[in-house]
C-alpha cells in the first residue's frame, strides 16, 4: 500500500483545531500506516491495519491500560515519566481513537523526543539492551492484571492450536501444494506432544499468565539518541496475557539466527549461542526477579516453541496460498518454514548447552 495515497485529512481534523502544516510517511514498520505529523509539536499519527487486528477498540484498551500503568510506576519511582511509555492524545471531542468514514480506525501518539530506533542487530551490545528493555517491560507489568486484557488476534501463541491448523491446511490441501511439503509436514507430526509443553505447563499451574509484548523485535524499541539507553517499548498492538518465555523466544528466534529468516542455504541457519547467553542475561536482569524458577528453565522450550510455531505458521500460509504473510518470491512461506525448522533442529542439538548457559547465569 502506498502510504502517500491514504487520507490524512479526515483524522487530522478530528485531532487539530489548526491543520498541522506537515503529515508524512515514517518509520520502518510493516504494520500499520505510520506518520509524522507536525503542529506546535511532534506526533505519530497511525492508521491501524484492521484486517490483522480486526477489534482496534479492544486493542487501544489494552494500549491505554497498560501505558498508563507503566506511566503511574515510573512516576513512583521517579522516573522519566514523559518518554517511558506511549502517550495516546485524544481527539477534539476526547476520543482515545477516530473511525473515519471510510472504516478506517486512527490514533495519536506524542512523539516521544529525543529517541532513535535500530532496525537491525549489529553487535551483542544491541542484543543485550533490546532484552534488558523487554525484561524491564515484563517487569513493569508483573503486577498488572493480565486477565483483564483482551486477545486482539484469538490463539495468536496457543501452539497446539497453530499445530491443529496446519493439519486443517494439510487436510484441505487447497492449493494442491501438499505432495512438495511432505517432509516438513513430517518434522512437524513428529513435534505434536512438543506443541503443547507450554500449555501443558499453564494447566500444571507452573507459568503465570503474564502481560506480553509478543512483538519483541529491536525497531519496536527507541532508544535514547545520546546516551543509546532503552527510553521505551513501542508497538504495544499485540499486547495481551501469554507467557515470559515466548516473549524471550520471539526475540532469540528472530535474532540468534545465524541466518536472515528467509536464507535458503539452511547450512547457514544456526542457533549463535553467544547471542542466547547475552540475550538471557539481559532479559534475567531486566526482568529484576520477577520471573518465577520455571519461567527461567523454560526459557529454551520458549525459544524452540515460538521458532517451530513460526515454521508451522509460514507453512500453513504456504499450503493455504500465501494469504498472511506478503511474500516476495513464489514458495516465500516455504523457505521460511525450512528456515524456521533447521532453526529448531539446531536448538534441539544445542538443549542442553542452553540450559547449561542458564544454569551459569543464575547460578
Ligand atoms: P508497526 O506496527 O507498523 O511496526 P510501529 O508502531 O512499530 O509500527 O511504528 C513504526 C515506527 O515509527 C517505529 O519503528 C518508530 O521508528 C516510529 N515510532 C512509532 N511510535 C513512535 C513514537 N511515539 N515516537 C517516536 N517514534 C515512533
Ligand atoms: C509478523 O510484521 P512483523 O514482521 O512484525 C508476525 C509475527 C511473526 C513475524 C515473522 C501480527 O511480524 O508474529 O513472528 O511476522 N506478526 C503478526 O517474521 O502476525
Ligand atoms: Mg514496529
Amino acid at each position: 500500500m502506498n502510504r502517500k495515497a491514504i487520507n490524512t485529512a479526515e483524522p487530522l481534523k478530528a485531532y487539530f483545531k489548526e491543520l498541522p502544516t506537515y503529515c508524512e510517511p515514517y518509520g520502518n514498520g510493516h504494520i500499520n500506516d505510520t506518520f509524522l505529523v507536525v503542529s506546535q509539536k511532534r506526533y505519530i499519527l497511525q492508521r491501524m491495519n484492521t484486517s490483522i487486528f480486526t477489534r482496534p477498540v479492544e486493542l487501544m484498551e489494552n494500549i491505554l491500560g497498560v501505558t498508563e500503568h507503566i506511566r503511574k510506576k515510573t512516576a513512583a519511582i521517579g522516573g522519566d515519566v514523559a518518554r517511558c511509555s506511549l502517550t495516546v492524545v485524544p481527539t477534539l471531542d476526547g476520543a482515545r481513537y477516530f473511525c473515519d468514514s471510510t472504516g478506517g480506525y486512527w490514533r495519536l501518539y506524542d512523539f516521544v523526543e529525543g529517541t532513535v530506533t535500530k532496525e537491525s542487530v549489529e553487535d551483542a551490545n544491541d542484543f543485550y539492551t533490546c532484552a534488558k528493555a523487554f525484561g524491564g517491560f515484563q517487569e513493569m507489568l508483573a503486577d498488572y492484571p493480565a486477565e483483564t486484557l483482551s486477545e486482539p488476534i484469538a490463539n495468536f501463541h496457543n501452539t497446539p492450536w497453530r499445530y491443529d491448523n496446519l493439519m486443517r491446511a494439510v487436510a484441505a490441501d487447497k492449493c494442491g501444494r501438499l505432495s512438495s511439503v511432505l517432509p516438513e509436514v513430517e518434522f512437524a507430526k513428529e513435534r505434536e506432544e512438543f506443541c503443547k509443553v507450554l500449555e501443558n505447563a499453564r494447566a500444571a499451574g507452573e507459568l503465570p499468565l503474564r502481560v506480553t509484548h509478543n512483538d519483541t523485535k529491536l525497531n519496536n524499541i527507541l532508544f535514547d539518541e545520546k546516551s543509546a539507553a532503552p527510553v521505551c517499548v513501542i508497538d504495544l498492538d499485540t499486547v495481551m496475557p501469554g507467557y515470559s518465555v515466548t516473549d524471550f523466544g520471539d526475540s532469540i528466534r528472530f535474532g540468534a539466527n545465524t541466518a536472515v529468516e528467509d536464507e535458503t542455504d539452511l547450512s547457514k541457519v544456526t542457533l549463535d549461542l553467544d547471542l542466547f547467553k547475552v540475550y538471557v542475561k539481559g532479559f534475567i536482569e531486566g526482568c529484576n526477579g520477577s520471573l518465577t524458577e520455571k519461567e527461567i528453565e523454560l526459557l529454551p522450550e520458549g525459544a524452540m516453541m515460538m521458532t517451530l510455531e513460526c515454521g508451522l505458521r509460514f507453512l500453513t500460509d504456504h499450503l493455504e496460498g500465501d494469504t498472511y504473510f506478503k511474500i516476495h518470491r513464489e514458495g516465500h512461506n516455504l523457505d521460511r518454514a525450512r528456515n524456521q525448522f533447521a532453526l529448531v533442529a539446531d536448538m534441539e542439538r544445542k538443549l542442553d548447552q542452553m540450559r547449561a548457559i542458564i544454569q551459569e547465569i543464575v547460578g
